[in-house]
């Protein structure tokens, strides 16, 4: 109640209290014509009747609203079902309806089709909620969320285990915070690879090999490392490079071996690959904040169990087996696959020193510290 109640005035008054003058300035229907008042305190007294009917229904309906469920939940992600990343959405998909116990209906869309192909925007769909989930790469979140950018580092990691270190630790965790900051929840890291480079000229060895060759990046930091080396960067969505390695429109792209090269038949238009681990490329399967917080504790619960189990299948069983044989596989394709000696790599590395400077500061100076020591720790 405000101290304009007639009630409380009344009371206080009986106390003697002395009033303020804005007391003296309230309507004057007020002061000269008790019956009203009284009909005001009424009044008052059934529209805070229905006020707090209406909040206890409004609570009760809010209840109902979070425990209910959409008939599905969409999932968008940039590549087909059948390379490794695409199975872990299936993966997904499949645990999330039988940990729920077919509760939660989570619809996998591959090939950016809910972006109509543009594979940067997808981060931004999930963020605004027009679409639920996303098993996405740290390259298409970048453009929304900066942070993810220090994945693409130029040889930033040296092997697995230096990337283990990073997304089970907290420099990880840094990365995922910075999901939350912009309306999204990171529920597991999955993984599309190291990004080995192929190309239709020549074996590349060494950084002059790449002068004047028409690479496909797709990421502003990846423009900035194929320019470093001399070649020329050609900005291109994903679902466009095949057909244009067919055509000669480019001559080369960079994707993992196992992950992508392989499953989309990429050595049907390449004739060579160098095995040169230049950039890691992670997963973040993450959900839009608002959906999450619709779901109860026990779906919570099933469907982060449901992204954890997913993507360590999708890692483990799926992305890291079979390199060593999937080199043999593109080699028996007519590939010519080229290592690296470590003096050539130290060129490569040598020659994007600068681009690793400029996209630090991008990135966020406590981000790559924490994701070098964390990569120092296992190398
Ligand atoms: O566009 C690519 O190269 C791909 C498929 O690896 C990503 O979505 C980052």
């Amino acid at each position: 109640m405000t101290v304009s109640d007639p009630e409380r005035r009344d009371s206080e008054r009986g106390r003697g209290e002395v009033f303020p003058d804005w007391e003296l300035k309230k309507p004057v229907r007020e002061v000269n014509c008790p019956d009203f008042a009284g009909q005001d305190v009424k009044m008052r007294k059934l529209l805070t009747g229905i006020l707090v009917l209406v909040l206890l229904f409004g609570l009760a309906s809010v209840d109902v609203a979070s425990a209910a469920l959409k008939g599905e939940y969409k999932l968008t992600m940039n590549v087909t079902t059948d390379t490794a990343w695409g199975q872990g959405g299936v993966k997904f998909a499949e645990l999330v309806k039988e940990y729920t116990g077919g509760k939660v209906n989570v619809k996998v869309y591959p090939s950016a089709q809910l972006v109509g192909g543009d594979q940067m925007r997808q981060a931004e769909m999930v963020s605004s909620g027009a679409i639920d989930f996303m098993l996405n790469s740290t390259i298409n979140i970048a453009p929304i969320i900066p942070e993810c950018n220090a994945f693409s580092l130029p040889f930033m990691f040296p092997s697995y285990e230096a990337v283990d270190a990073v997304t089970g630790s907290a420099a990880g965790q840094m990365v995922l915070d910075a999901l939350v900051k912009h309306n999204m929840v990171g529920l597991a890291w999955g993984e599309n690879g190291f990004r080995e480079l192929t190309n239709n000229v020549r074996p590349i060895a060494h950084p002059d090999d790449m002068k004047g060759l028409k690479i496909r990046v797709v990421t502003p930091i990846y423009i900035d490392i194929m320019r470093a080396l001399g070649a020329n960067a050609i900005a291109m969505n994903w679902g466009e490079v095949f057909t244009s390695l067919q055509q000669g429109v480019i001559d080369g792209q960079e994707n993992p071996i196992v992950g992508i090269i392989i499953p989309n038949k990429i050595y049907e238009v390449q004739k060579y690959l160098t095995n040169w681990h230049y950039s890691y490329d992670a997963l973040i399967l993450a959900v839009n904040k608002n959906v999450w917080e619709s779901f109860d504790p026990d779906i919570k619960e099933q469907i982060k169990k449901a992204a954890v189990d997913a993507m360590q299948w999708q890692v483990h069983d799926v992305s890291r087996v079979g390199l060593g044989d999937g080199i043999e596989f593109l080699k028996s394709q007519g590939m010519t696959v080229t290592d690296p000696t470590p003096e050539q790599l130290a060129a490569f590395r040598e020659m994007t020193k600068a681009v690793y400077e400029k996209w630090s500061a991008n990135v966020g100076a406590d981000i790559v510290k924490a994701f070098e020591e964390a990569v120092s720790s296992f190398k």
